[in-house]
């Protein structure tokens, strides 16, 4: 006989692998652990005949051979498999997206840090071309969002991703699905919120009112981004960091987020070994205690004042001009030499205009080639300092359009800023 089971209070991630396990090997008997969450307890007592499961006191466990576990790699999360433990004859596979090694030696394994391990069992579902109908769609997309925050928790994979759209496909019913998955914001994370609020302090560093919190909180707790973010709204700070104490891993979990270009979160967090963006980071420390941790932030807070991002730390330079005098059929050479699409005009140091690929859509005739970039050039130019922001780029850009912005320093032109310069800078440096 071949079972598959999951982890004691199984989740809809836990569930939804025991079930894509048996859509995958038809043979095998799902056994569910007695303690289930209680939303999948709600679940399956409305889908009971939907779906063929049984307890591990159904099973003759002596009859077992071949013994499939998912979404967990070890003994002890089981409900009475360890009869099976010593049994040398047995045969184990593990389907798990928890990388840390357990206690459960695999004979076959597929363990990837994606997002669920539903997500890992519909790439082989969707390999082998098997047909679900929607109900099962339905739960096995429900293991995926809850796992992964409706694919928004940093945890989250392309993988994840793959695989809800395929299951969308598969005619996934979000209705039925939202009634059964927990909100992002449960009973949970208020409790955190309320704890964190009793003992909130605030403080002003170098100017930002900035609030470091920290709690010791009982095993992981996905989702902490959003308590924090509630958090500094509440408090209408300009950055809060959160130092979530897990006791029994000694490590601490640090969640910030920033509303203010001037306070880079990321440069932070990277500092910490971490990563993130300017306004949202993330990083885990261990062996250190919740206040010594504060204490880092705090410290590292006023370090990085000076050194958070300008335009000056992206911009490319020396920058390629032209003169006003320059014909069109030049600019049209060097843009293709350098690879850019548009180049500032100068007259003496002195920016005069702008001149981009867009600008040759003017030209009427082919004769036109051999004009100077006078004729076409725009005239009103928008610039930007070095000492302004990334952000403020950004805005300058969306406002009016425009792909690129000379970096002006006392009239002078000393650098030009592209909005591949600025993306690049975003989201290079997001965390994996
Ligand atoms: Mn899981």
């Amino acid at each position: 006989m071949q079972i598959v089971t999951t982890h004691k209070n199984t989740d809809f991630d836990g569930f939804a692998s025991v079930i894509a396990t048996t859509l995958l090997f038809p043979e095998s008997v799902a056994v569910l652990p007695k303690t289930l969450n209680p939303n999948v307890k709600a679940f399956l007592s409305i889908h009971k005949e939907l779906f063929a499961t049984h307890t591990p006191g159904d099973v003759d466990v002596k009859q077992v051979e071949r013994l499939i576990v998912v979404d967990t790699n070890s003994w002890s999360r089981l409900d009475r498999m360890e009869p099976l433990r010593a049994r040398k004859s047995l045969e184990i596979w593990v389907w798990d997206h928890h990388v840390e090694k357990g206690s459960i030696h695999a004979h076959r394994s597929c363990i990837e840090p994606v997002g669920a391990t539903t997500s890992l069992l519909v790439r082989e579902l969707k390999a082998k071309r098997k047909i679900l109908t929607p109900m099962q769609a339905t739960l096995l997309l429900a293991g995926i969002y809850e796992d992964t925050g409706n694919l928004s928790f940093p945890s989250t994979c392309a993988e994840d991703a793959y695989a809800a759209g395929w299951l969308l496909e598969r005619k996934a019913d979000l209705n039925i699905l939202s009634t059964f998955l927990k909100p992002a914001y449960s009973e949970k994370h208020k409790a955190i919120l309320f704890k964190m609020l009793q003992h909130a302090k605030r403080s002003r560093v170098k100017g930002h009112s900035v609030s470091v919190n920290q709690l010791s909180i009982e095993g992981h707790v996905d989702g902490l981004a959003v308590v924090l973010r509630m958090y500094m709204e509440i408090l209408n700070v300009d950055a809060a960091f959160g130092v979530f104490f897990e006791p029994e891993k000694n490590r601490c979990m640090v969640i910030g987020r920033s509303q203010t270009d001037e306070l880079d979160v990321g440069a932070i967090m990277r500092s910490m070994g971490g990563g993130g963006h300017p306004r949202a980071g993330s990083a885990q420390i261990r062996g250190t205690t919740p206040d010594g941790v504060g204490q880092w932030i705090l410290e590292l807070i006023k370090g990085h004042q000076q050194a958070s991002v300008q335009i000056s730390d992206l911009m490319s330079f020396p920058v390629h001009t032209v003169t006003a005098a320059t014909r069109m059929e030049e600019v049209a050479m060097i843009l293709r030499a350098k690879g850019i699409t548009g180049i500032p005009v100068v007259d003496k140091g002195t920016i005069v205009g702008m001149i981009s690929r867009r600008d040759f859509r003017k030209m009427r005739k082919e004769s036109h080639i051999t004009s100077p970039v006078k004729a076409y050039m725009s005239t009103e130019v928008l610039s930007i300092a070095p000492s302004q922001s990334p952000m403020q780029a950004v805005q300058l850009m969306v406002q009016h359009d425009i792909g690129r912005l000379p970096v002006v320093e006392d009239g002078r032109l000393i650098g030009i800023i592209t909005r591949s310069d600025v993306m690049r800078y975003y989201y290079d440096l997001l965390p994996d």
